[in-house]
């Protein structure tokens, strides 16, 4: 799907997928879980799942001539550090904001994990006191202007790398990796769960599943809080990569199934259930999740096990998008393990 699309190569190529036996024993062995390892898709700062969307936006800002990447993202945005490890790879600049999307209880909370990493990666990194919002922020659109007015040339990569015009194309190339992947594993996955804030990896994953039907098993896992205005993001993004990548179906509202159950307290705070999640991954699997993104869709998987969501015997992929680095920013929530 993805042929006619230049690809500038950020990551090992395909990751691994893995069988979390021990978890899926442990929830009653009713199905079968593995974790695709998109955290470990890279050398390039720990990696995660924005390396993937990357590598189908990076052709276009080296083409546009650009000297700059600037982006946005909370105070421990793995995005950012990503953008921030891209830029130092490419040989250009990077002008990042980071706003305040957080309520923290760590006093260090903007000295360590992904900020720390952004820094010493070369980055420009501006604080900046706003409030979590997924959409365009007059902060990130000050920072362009500002490059400008300095004589340098941004290139602009919004939250996530989201709502970029290609920014779905990268989690399209995830699912024709999965096909490829089944056929050497001999079956097919019948859900894949995946963590949503800014839409653009589930809006992928919709895309190139639905090119076999499996659009609507796509399952969401909201760490956004905002529900609402995701779910629309991801179709948004969906129907602009269904365009560009000629996909013969149209998609619809329906199509985005996100779970809005476990986001709460609020985006980037844990609850006592999400950490328990990252506890019991850790201690089964030897996986390390995070607070704010894969904890949420971990225990969001954990609970619909559970509550018997998925028929008996099924095969659950479960995306492991990356952001451990963000731990660091939370030493109180795991002061006792
Ligand atoms: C992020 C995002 P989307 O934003 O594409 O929906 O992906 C959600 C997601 N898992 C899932 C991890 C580890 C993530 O980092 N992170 C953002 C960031 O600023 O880091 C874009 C919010």
């Amino acid at each position: 799907m993805l042929e006619k699309f230049e690809r500038y190569p950020l990551t090992f190529g395909p990751t691994h997928i893995e069988k979390l036996a021990r978890l899926g024993g442990h929830l009653g062995g009713g199905v079968e879980i593995y974790a695709k390892r998109e955290d470990c898709n890279s050398g390039l700062a720990f990696g995660g799942n924005k390396l993937r969307k990357m590598e189908y936006i990076i052709p276009d800002a080296i083409a546009s001539g650009a000297d700059t990447l600037v982006s946005i993202g909370g105070v421990q945005s793995n995005h950012t550090r990503m953008v921030a490890a891209v830029a130092a790879k490419i040989g250009m600049k990077c002008r990042l904001v980071q706003e305040s999307w957080v309520p923290h209880e760590d006093a260090v909370y903007d000295r360590v994990g992904n900020i720390q990493l952004s820094r010493i990666l070369g980055a420009d990194v501006r604080l900046v006191d706003r409030g979590f919002d997924i959409g365009i922020r007059a902060s990130w659109e000050a920072a362009l202007e500002d490059v400008k007015a300095k004589g340098g040339k941004p290139y602009a990569i919004p939250a996530g790398a989201s709502v970029h015009k290609y920014g779905g194309l990268g989690y399209v190339g995830f699912a024709e990796e999965v096909r490829a992947q089944e056929k050497d594993l001999g079956f097919a996955f019948d859900y894949i769960v995946v963590c949503t804030v800014t839409g653009s990896t589930h809006a992928g994953m919709l895309v190139g599943f639905a090119a076999d039907g499996r659009e609507r098993r796509v399952i969401g896992i909201d760490a956004s809080a905002t529900p609402r205005q995701t779910r629309e993001q991801v179709l948004e993004i969906a129907t602009r990569t269904a365009g560009l990548v000629e996909l013969d179906k149209t998609l619809t509202l329906d199509d985005v199934v996100l779970i809005e159950d476990y986001a709460y307290p609020h985006y980037g705070v844990p609850s006592e259930e999400t950490k328990e999640a990252i506890r019991l991954t850790a201690r089964l699997e030897g996986m390390i999740t995070d607070p704010v993104y894969e904890g949420k869709s971990m225990q969001g998987l954990i609970d619909l096990v559970k509550k018997g969501y998925f028929p008996k015997g099924a095969k659950i992929l479960y995306a492991h998008l990356g952001g451990a680095p963000a731990l660091s920013g939370y030493g109180y929530a795991f002061r006792n393990g």
